[in-house]
């Protein structure tokens, strides 16, 4: 009877977070993207109901865009709706990026990468006029830290990830982990080819712009998760089915 009754919160919980990214999803994509747009596809569950819906405004409205994917991920899911790909070297400016994020803050300042492809990620945004984030209401806090417990994603070269490690331990406290592929085979290797560090227990209160220069000017540190007043607006799907805008 317990597990029964279990089963069914988390179904339920699991749907509505569904509907929550779903609901998110279109009305930026509707909001955002205009024919003849040039679109940066982000990576995540998120982003798959926003290229559902891209496609499916493509057949109904003979939408014009042309797509480029932050991930791996990304590319196959442009290629599986049928959606034009192109890339920055052939069109450096793109009209809009449409992206998840593992966490919101109030100043929209982000933490991304939990999927592993915040390099990507942060080099489209940086090339689009605008970066919309599209999430469930799970992702909405205020401060960093608030709601993700995984940590900040560090991209780092795999022949300095110990004193990469201890740097930032060192210098700003909290714990840093090389993040470990399922089942702890190996650590996680980046479509570049790089390791992840995930930084947690960090102090909330540090001065976030500063910390992420600071850190890109670490050799072997590739890249962090810290999108710092890179964000142009964010979608938050509600649990009662509304969506919550802020910019
Ligand atoms: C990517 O996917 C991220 O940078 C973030 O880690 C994640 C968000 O995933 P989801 O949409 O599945 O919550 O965009």
């Amino acid at each position: 009877m317990f597990s029964k009754n279990l089963n069914f919160v988390r179904r339920y919980f699991v749907m509505s977070l569904q509907e929550a990214k779903k609901i998110a999803a279109r009305q930026a994509v509707d909001e955002h993207v205009q024919s003849g747009n040039l679109v940066g596809i982000g990576s995540g569950s998120t982003v798959i109901f926003a290229v559902e819906r891209l496609a499916e405004r493509v057949k109904k409205e003979d939408l014009k865009v042309q797509c480029v994917p932050t991930s791996f991920q990304a590319r196959e899911l442009v290629i599986k709706h049928q959606l034009p790909l192109t890339d920055l070297n052939i069109n450096p400016l793109l009209d809009v990026c449409i992206d998840g994020a593992d966490e919101v803050d109030s100043n929209l300042n982000l933490i991304k990468g939990g999927g592993g492809c915040l390099l990507q990620e942060k080099i489209v945004a940086s090339c689009s006029k605008k970066l919309i984030i599209i999430a469930d209401y799970t992702k909405n806090s205020s401060k960093l830290g608030d709601q993700y417990k995984k940590g900040i994603p560090i991209e780092v070269s795999p022949m300095v990830y110990v004193p990469i490690q201890k740097k930032i331990e060192r210098l700003y406290g909290g714990k840093v982990e090389l993040r470990m592929a399922v089942m702890k085979a190996g650590p996680v290797i980046t479509d570049n080819g790089n390791f992840i560090l995930d930084w947690k227990e960090f102090n909330q209160d540090h001065d976030w712009k500063k910390i992420n220069t600071d850190l890109l000017l670490t050799p072997g540190i590739v890249e962090t998760g810290l999108f710092i007043g890179m964000a142009t607006k964010a979608y938050f799907g509600l649990k009662d089915g509304s969506i919550k805008k802020q910019e």
